[in-house]
């Protein structure tokens, strides 16, 4: 399992490497800040689920957990029971001494993951290929993309966060930095846009609100050779919205996608999952569009497909060489499912 702390460059050579001597699957931790591995590569299984009865079922049959750059294992929201299956042996190395102390683990290293990734890898003698993966050869990674895969929506059917996914990864350039802030639909995007270099993928792990879009700019000022996609909901907009004025006052080139299902979906699916009703109101009023705006940053409001697919292809060709944020706030339907 690779973690936030292995989105090195070497992090991900010395992982692949070892993985592709062990031909062992690799998932990426839940609800981590980065990436830590290539979400292309054909040994990625995808993000571990969050809970551990599904955890327990995704590790059925694995004999040993390699941890890499984490803590094992984070877990939202709380359930009970064993971590891994029994049997399976967990070992972490992380350069943070605090995740080695606080997971349960047989042994935990401290030091740099790709160093130590590297000298594990120089322990292991050949002529370990031709295993099969946990799922009997076929990429787990795979099957969960199929999962979240829609057919385009029919005349008069809204958009779903997934359209927008999967328009999405077919556009972005290769070292996009994706930074995620949408609640609902994260296990979606994390199914069908793949990371595919270090640093292609951040969010502020555990999903305190505000961070992707002061978080993006910045990125976008350190790093303006690359192109930084902000994917945010309209409810977690709100919590840093004022940042735009930065981004159009200082010029930078941010490509700003609100997902606009006109509330506070997540809160309302956790809230169904313990029988009660959101205390909270839906806010379809709110336009994101018009308060980017105000703020001085070129918006639009998209609600039909095929003129999501004109908006993208203009406003995705050549998004590292952008210069001025734009924001398109994206009409969908709320999920109606959740389960990370
Ligand atoms: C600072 C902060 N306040 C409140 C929350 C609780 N919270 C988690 S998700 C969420 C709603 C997010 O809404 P939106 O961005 O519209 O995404 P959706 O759930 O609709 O996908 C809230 C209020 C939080 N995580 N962080």
């Amino acid at each position: 399992m690779a973690g936030s702390g292995n989105d090195t460059e070497a992090g991900w050579a010395a992982l692949t490497a070892l993985a592709e001597k062990l031909q062992a699957p690799v998932w990426i931790e839940p609800f981590g800040s980065r990436a830590g591995f290539d979400q292309t590569h054909p040994l990625y299984q995808g993000q571990l689920p969050a809970d551990r009865p599904r955890v327990r079922q995704a590790l059925d049959s694995t004999d040993v957990l390699l941890v890499v750059g984490t803590a094992a294992i984070r877990q939202y929201p709380f359930t009970t029971g064993p971590l891994v299956p029994e049997g399976t042996r967990v070992f972490v190395l992380t350069d943070d001494a605090v995740q080695a102390n606080r997971s349960p683990a047989e042994l935990a290293v401290v030091g740099d993951p790709a160093a130590l990734c590297n000298a594990v890898t120089a322990l292991l003698h050949g002529g370990q290929a031709g295993r099969d993966t946990a799922t009997g050869g076929k990429s787990a990674a795979g099957a969960a993309a199929e999962q979240y895969r829609l057919p385009p929506p029919a005349a008069g059917e809204p958009l779903r966060a997934s359209h927008v996914f999967e328009l999405l990864a077919a556009r972005l350039e290769e070292d996009t930095i994706l930074v995620e802030e949408s609640p609902s639909s994260r296990p979606a995007l994390q199914a069908l846009v793949p990371a595919r270099r270090p640093l292609g993928f951040l969010s502020a792990a555990m999903g305190g609100l505000g961070f992707a879009m002061p978080a993006s700019i910045g990125l976008k000022m350190a790093l303006p050779e690359r192109p930084v996609v902000a994917v945010v909901g309209d409810g977690s907009s709100m919590y840093s919205i004022q940042s735009l004025w930065t981004a159009a006052q200082s010029g930078v080139g941010v490509v700003f996608l609100v997902l606009a299902n006109g509330g506070y979906a997540v809160m309302d699916r956790l809230a169904e999952q313990r029988d009660s009703k959101p205390a909270w109101p839906s806010f379809p009023e709110i336009s994101v569009s018009t308060i980017a705006t105000g703020l001085g940053v070129s918006a639009r409001r998209v609600e039909d497909y095929s003129n999501l697919i004109e908006v993208f292809d203009e406003v995705l060709t050549n998004a590292a060489r952008r210069t001025e944020p734009v924001l398109l706030e994206i009409a969908v339907a709320p999920d109606t499912t959740f389960a990370p």
